[in-house]
């Protein structure tokens, strides 16, 4: 069976990407013996991108994510976690008060090195954002998102629900079937 080692101090997104791999026979674990090293971009591409090529090995996976919300011109995006560890939600939320349109989405960027190459995969969800924080579940900007086509955020679902609809989910899944491309189903490199 396929391992993947992904690179990151969050078990929350770990968790999230074996629920999104589970039904394609492909593993994850945390790799907590090498650093990831963030530089400072507006792109999550040259992000991954760049934290990978310092220590390209097989199976190692990174991930990088944005909230983008449209009424801001994409803000915080790439500079997401800056913002939640400054002004937290309740920040972002008064930047958002009296705005109507209240657009967002998340992007994950998820880059797989192998054979000395990395290999970038995108997910995206749109939604709205919620006018308090709500829920328990989940982490980061869960509580103020509400995925388009439910009244729930991602927070008040369960992670299981969270794991089908999210960005993670969708950047995983796409990395899952390019691996299932090269190995076959549920099987060993
Ligand atoms: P790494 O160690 O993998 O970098 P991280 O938690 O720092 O983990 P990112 O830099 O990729 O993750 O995330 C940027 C920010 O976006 C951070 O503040 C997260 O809380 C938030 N975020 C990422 N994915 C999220 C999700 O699924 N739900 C809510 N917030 C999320």
């Amino acid at each position: 069976m396929v391992m993947l080692r992904f690179m990151t101090g969050n078990r929350n997104k770990v968790r999230e990407a074996e629920l999104a791999l589970s039904q394609y026979g492909i593993g994850i674990v945390m790799e907590t013996g090498l650093r990831k090293v963030e530089i400072q971009s507006d792109s999550l591409e040259e992000i991954v991108t760049y934290a990978l090529r310092l220590n390209c090995v097989d199976w190692l996976v990174v991930e990088d994510d944005g909230l983008f919300i449209d009424s801001l011109n994409g803000f915080p995006g790439p500079y997401s976690e800056y913002v939640y560890r400054t002004i937290g939600l309740r920040g972002v939320l008064k930047l958002m008060q009296g705005v109507v349109n209240r657009g967002a989405y998340f992007k994950s960027v998820v880059g797989l090195c192998l054979g000395g190459g990395v290999k970038l995969f995108t997910g995206v969800v749109r939604g709205v954002l919620s006018e308090e924080p709500r829920g328990s579940g989940g982490f980061g900007y869960d509580p103020i998102f509400i995925p388009e086509g439910y009244g729930e955020t991602f927070a008040e679902m369960g992670v299981e629900l969270k794991a089908k609809l999210s960005h993670r989910s969708m950047a995983f899944k796409r990395l899952a079937s390019y691996v299932t491309s090269l190995t076959g189903p549920g099987q060993g490199a």
